[in-house]
C-alpha cells in the first residue's frame, strides 16, 4: 500500500450485498451533530453497539475484511484495542461527512454498501500527509487547504472494500448529494503493538 490505501472493487460477493445492506438499514444510527464547526455531522453505531445488535458484521469485519487486509499488508493485524472505536457502521447523507483527519487505528477497512449521493473519499499521498497530518487538529475552521493539496478522490461503489493506512495517510468522507453512502468502517493494529494511552483517552473525549 505504498499509495496509502487500496481500493478492491466488487470485494464482496455477488448475493452478499443484499442481504448485508437489508440487514444495516434497520439498524438505529445515532446522528452526530456539527460542533462549533468542528466535525461535519453524520450517523454512527459503535463497536459495542454494532456487537449487541448484528454479531454478523463484527464477524464480517474480524474475518474476511481482517483477513483482505492482511493479505494486502503481509503483516497480521487485529482489531484495535477499543471495542468502541474499532467497528462502526457510518451513514453519511447530502453534505455530511468526515473532516480531513488521521485514524486512531493504524490500519482501516471500509465497506462500502450503499453510495447513491456520490459519496467519496478523498486520500492525500504519504509524502503531503506527513507535513499536514498534525495540523488536522488545529486546521479543522480550514477544510479547503486540505483539499488544495491535490488529493486522490475515489467514489466507492456498493460492494467495493477500502484498506487504508489511516494513521499515516490524511483523508476525508464526503457526500455531496441527495441519497446517502452506507459504510461498515473497521480499525485494527498490528498484532502486539502497544496503543498509545493519551492519545486514546483524548480521541475518547472527543469522539464519543
Ligand atoms: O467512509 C469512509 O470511506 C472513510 C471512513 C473513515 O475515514 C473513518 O471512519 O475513519
Ligand atoms: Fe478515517
Amino acid at each position: 500500500m505504498d499509495a496509502g490505501y487500496q481500493l478492491l472493487r466488487n470485494w464482496l460477493p455477488a448475493g452478499a450485498l443484499e442481504p448485508l445492506r437489508a440487514r444495516v438499514r434497520e439498524l438505529p444510527l445515532t446522528p452526530v451533530r456539527a460542533k462549533s464547526g468542528m466535525n461535519a455531522p453524520y450517523g454512527v453505531l459503535d463497536g459495542r453497539r454494532v456487537r449487541e445488535l448484528a454479531p454478523e458484521i463484527a464477524a464480517l469485519a474480524g474475518g474476511p475484511m481482517r483477513a483482505a487486509l492482511e493479505a494486502a499488508l503481509g503483516l497480521r493485524v487485529q482489531f484495535m484495542a477499543d471495542a468502541t472505536r474499532d467497528l462502526r457502521v457510518q451513514r453519511y447523507a447530502k453534505h455530511e461527512g468526515l473532516f480531513w483527519h488521521i485514524d486512531g487505528g493504524t490500519f482501516g477497512a471500509v465497506l462500502t454498501l450503499d453510495n447513491d449521493c456520490g459519496g467519496r473519499v478523498e486520500i492525500l499521498n504519504p509524502r503531503v500527509s506527513r507535513v499536514l497530518g498534525p495540523a488536522t487538529y488545529v486546521l479543522f475552521p480550514f477544510q479547503r487547504l486540505f483539499s488544495l493539496a491535490g488529493p486522490e478522490v475515489l467514489e466507492p461503489a456498493p460492494g467495493d472494500l477500502m484498506l487504508i493506512a489511516g494513521k499515516r495517510v490524511v483523508h476525508r468522507a464526503y457526500s455531496p448529494r441527495d441519497g446517502a453512502r452506507i459504510v461498515i468502517a473497521a480499525s485494527y493494529d498490528p498484532v502486539g503493538m502497544r496503543r498509545p494511552v493519551v492519545r486514546d483517552a483524548i480521541a475518547r473525549w472527543l469522539n464519543y
